[in-house]
């Protein structure tokens, strides 16, 4: 196992949770390769999403079809509008590089919202750390072991390219 993902897999367990980690030698980077990977829809991958509002940074759990309206992000966090974070500082702030970001057991707390649409799911997937590795997941106990607060920042469909 990657060292990302020992991390990742010890944050869980300090939870108290035992995670089914696969890696997937065909990559899971995005959520298009993820789904490919696991061989589930598209909607059903969860991107772990760096953003900046209000000099915070904070994460967004949303679904592989979604985009992240950044507006509602940043009104959800109680700051103004939203700026995707850079790769420099996602891997500050979460301690995992892009592609491999989790979506709990980050290097220091951030205040986190899952978007609604995930809860249609009675199963999704995430990235476990590294940009090959993917875990499953009830949506209701991702919620909870990434206190995250439920939200609605969807912005709509992905198609195209665009998906990642
Ligand atoms: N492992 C997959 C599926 S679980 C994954 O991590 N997908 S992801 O969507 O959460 O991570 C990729 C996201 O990183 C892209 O959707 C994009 O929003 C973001 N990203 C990609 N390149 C950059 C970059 N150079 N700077 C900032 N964000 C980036």
């Amino acid at each position: 196992m990657s060292r990302a993902v020992d991390r990742f897999a010890a944050a869980a367990a300090d939870l108290g949770v035992e995670l089914r980690v696969t890696r997937y030698p065909t990559g899971t980077r995005t959520a298009r390769e993820a789904a490919e990977a696991v061989g589930c829809e598209l909607a059903q991958i969860v991107k772990s999403l760096v953003f900046v509002t209000g000099g915070r940074v904070v994460v967004a759990l949303v679904s592989g079809a979604d985009r992240v309206d950044t507006g509602r992000l940043g009104a959800a966090a109680g700051a103004g509008d939203a700026r995707q974070a850079r790769a420099e500082e996602v891997a500050e702030a979460t301690g995992f590089s892009i592609g491999g970001v989790p979506p709990f057991g980050h290097a220091r707390r951030l205040e986190t919202f899952l978007d609604r649409r995930l809860l249609d799911f009675e199963e999704v997937w995430a990235a476990a750390g590294a940009p090959d590795a993917c875990f499953p997941i009830a949506p209701g106990e991702l919620a909870r072991l990434a206190e995250a607060s439920v939200v609605d920042v969807a912005a709509g469909a992905v198609s195209g390219p665009a998906a990642s």
